[in-house]
């Protein structure tokens, strides 16, 4: 077997291990952000279960920390109380970001996680196989409930040569991109292996699973080897260590790909599947360079950037923020007075949080160019729609901060950063550690006038009467459905977040769709390919739901999004022949007779468009559980029926 094939078998719990065919798995961790974890655990509460009954849960708070007013805060103490009570690891404000802090303390080579965030898969570089979920799956599995996945085809990477100087992780992941691409990889798991990888550390590793989210894979991994070992020995974690290999390379799929050919290489906008080389841009002036996130924020990354910096400045025409991902990166780098550097060289330290890559602050100008070594670089992200925001290394973004333009570090002396023999080892700032997985039963929970309540959702009418309320393109992502920036400080109030669905799209949605509802009517979301990149965030599904979208038509729908539209109660429909998208304009009025039958049956539905008088074919793969989901409304109300 492979190595996504051992830890799948280890973790079975049913179904039949063919691919596409759903089974069910048993997740040992699960971990959320703030962002998605209010809600997920509102779920959790009314799901009535006393504890959490997994190996470990974890509350990390690093999405919504610049706390301008009291919404953000008053999540912050919610979380903090859910924790305590229900036996969960609290990971306060500061700590750093959950995908770095998970890798550093508590990942574990063989377990499976699960976490409310698209890049949980982080943890792949460690030998975990972890899964971005909706919240509510997290709920589920926080409750002991097994997480279902489709039966995956596994594509195997072999890495040979290694990597020329100046040339890292990022660039690597960037060119598996360009193979790939960031749609079409629905249902597959990339299994990572070869010679090279005795060069490539774990921050390394993790930084490529990492990014495999923008493939749209189900996950990624990495074997458990002597480099997993020393890191988490160095991390005071040996004995969390265990060896992880494929007994041989049987994959699907192979692709090689020799390390040593490659360039520095940069993701383009609008897209992180959007891949050119950073020689084509050389001498292009750039505006602002943001340097973390949970792609690029480890000792190994901000050091190198230390390192290129020292003892010179940045341009004085550019904008340079770091910002690194734990507070153990932040004391080592004190320490060894790397931070110093970063600061005399200009440099503006930012919080060790998700911050600039949410487009929580740090927006750029109008138009400005960007750098930035995250992960994504979806249109107006950063904050602002005009912004042209290019994903690169931490070595590219260091040598263009230098030369306020595009500028390729295989020019400068880039240092080769070891693994230190010992990390800074820091864990004040995770609480409850003592009560994990008993609880404090009588903890009260305190909820601010910010929290608000999961919405009710309604069993799946016969009929669709429904309207197509918005259409849109191809490549939609979950930031074009539920904008965050600015506005993801509404997380936990739903009807206020409703109110943002397709701000930048169709600043008209809300209203159109609270008419349509308030009059009977479905609304019908109408979509090209690869709707919901991205983001896992649930809200994309639960604003919809409060709103009264019961059914997407699209031509494709990404794994995560798609999950989360069945635990809404939102039927996922495909048009049967692509074509049919063209026979479809916004606010035509759609319905589909015995649309119960088709869902319980073989999910074949034929629509009438009442405007235009013409007539096509939908159809959705259902497993008997998404059968049931979609039939009582979504996951809750089928918990509540015991039909889950
Ligand atoms: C993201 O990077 O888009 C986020 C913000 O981390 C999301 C989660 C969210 O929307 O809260 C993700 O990746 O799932
Ligand atoms: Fe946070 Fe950005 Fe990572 Fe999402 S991609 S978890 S916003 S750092």
């Amino acid at each position: 077997m492979n190595v996504t094939e051992k830890i799948l078998h280890a973790h079975l719990v049913s179904g039949t291990p063919v691919a596409g065919q759903e089974v069910a798995i048993r997740i040992d961790q699960t971990l959320t952000q703030d962002a998605t974890g209010t809600m997920a655990y509102l779920q959790f509460e009314s799901m009535g279960i006393d504890r959490a009954k997994t190996e470990l849960s974890v509350s990390y708070v690093d999405h919504n920390t610049v706390q301008i007013g009291f919404e953000n805060a008053d999540d912050h103490d919610y979380l903090q109380s859910v924790a305590k009570k229900y036996g969960i690891v609290y990971s306060k404000p500061g700590n750093g970001i959950c995908h770095q802090l998970h890798l550093e303390r508590f990942g574990k080579p063989g377990k499976t996680l699960i976490g409310s965030d698209s890049h949980t898969p982080t943890g792949g570089g460690l030998g975990m196989l972890a899964f971005g979920a909706g919240g509510i799956d997290v709920a589920v599995a926080m409750g002991g409930g097994p997480y279902c996945i489709a039966w995956p085809k596994v594509v195997g990477i072999r890495l040979t040569g290694s990597l020329p100087p100046g040339v890292s992780a990022k660039d690597v992941i960037l060119a598996v991109l360009r193979r790939f691409g960031s749609k079409g990889n629905v249902g597959k798991i990339f299994e990572y292996y070869g010679p090279a990888l005795a060069g490539l550390d774990v921050p390394s590793r993790a930084t490529i699973a990492n990014m495999g989210a923008e493939l749209g894979v189900t996950t990624s991994v990495f074997p458990s080897d002597d480099v997993t070992r020393a890191f988490l020995k160095a991390q005071g974690r040996e004995a969390d260590w265990v060896p992880l290999a494929a007994d041989d390379e049987t994959y699907d799929e192979t692709w090689e790909l020799d390390l040593s050919t490659l360039e520095p290489l940069a993701a383009a906008p609008h897209n992180p599947g959007n891949i050119e080389t950073i020689a084509e841009h050389l001498g292009q002036r750039v505006n602002q360079i943001m340097i973390g996130s949970c792609t690029n924020s480890s000792y190994r990354d901000i050091k190198t950037v230390a390192l290129l910096l020292k003892g010179k400045h940045v341009h004085p025409d550019v904008e340079v923020g770091i910002a690194c991902g734990s507070k153990q990166v932040v004391r080592m780098l004190a320490d060894e007075g790397l931070l110093s550097d970063l600061i005399a060289a200009g440099c503006r330290i930012l919080e060790n949080a998700c911050g600039f890559c949410i487009g929580a602050h740090m927006s750029p100008a109008t138009d400005a160019v960007c750098l930035r070594t995250s992960n994504r670089n979806f249109e107006g992200r950063s904050g602002t729609q005009s912004a042209k925001v290019y994903l690169v290394s931490p070595e590219t973004a260091a040598a263009s901060a230098l030369a306020g333009a595009f500028a390729d570090p295989r020019a400068l002396e880039v240092p080769a950063v070891s693994m230190p023999e010992r990390f800074t080892l820091d864990d004040s700032m995770f609480l409850y550690r003592d009560t994990a997985g008993a609880g404090v039963p009588g903890t009260e929970i305190k909820r601010g006038p910010n929290i608000g309540e999961v919405p009710p959702r309604r069993p799946l009418p016969e009929c669709l009467d429904g309207v197509a309320t918005i259409k849109v393109g191809d490549k939609i992502t979950t930031d074009h459905i539920m904008p965050a920036g600015a506005r993801l400080k509404y997380r936990s109030n739903i009807p206020e977040y409703a109110k943002y669905v397709f701000e930048h799209t169709d600043p008209g949605f809300h209203a159109a769709a609270l008419a349509n509802r308030d009059a009977g009517k479905a609304n019908v979301i109408v979509a090209g390919e690869s709707y919901g990149q991205g983001s896992s965030r649930e809200h994309a599904a639960l604003c919809p739901m409060y709103l009264g979208v019961r059914a997407v038509i699209a031509k494709s729908i990404e794994r995560i999004h798609r999950a989360n539209l069945i635990n809404f109660g939102i039927v996922p429909f495909a048009f049967a022949d692509p074509e049919d998208y063209d026979r479809v304009s916004q606010g035509d009025a759609l319905v589909i007779e015995r649309l119960r039958e088709a869902i319980a049956g073989d999910g074949h539905a034929t629509v009438r468009n009442l405007s235009n008088n013409t007539t096509f074919d939908v159809t959705t793969e259902l497993s008997d559980r998404q059968k049931r989901l979609l039939l009582a409304g979504g996951l809750l109300s089928a918990v509540a029926q015991g039909q889950a």
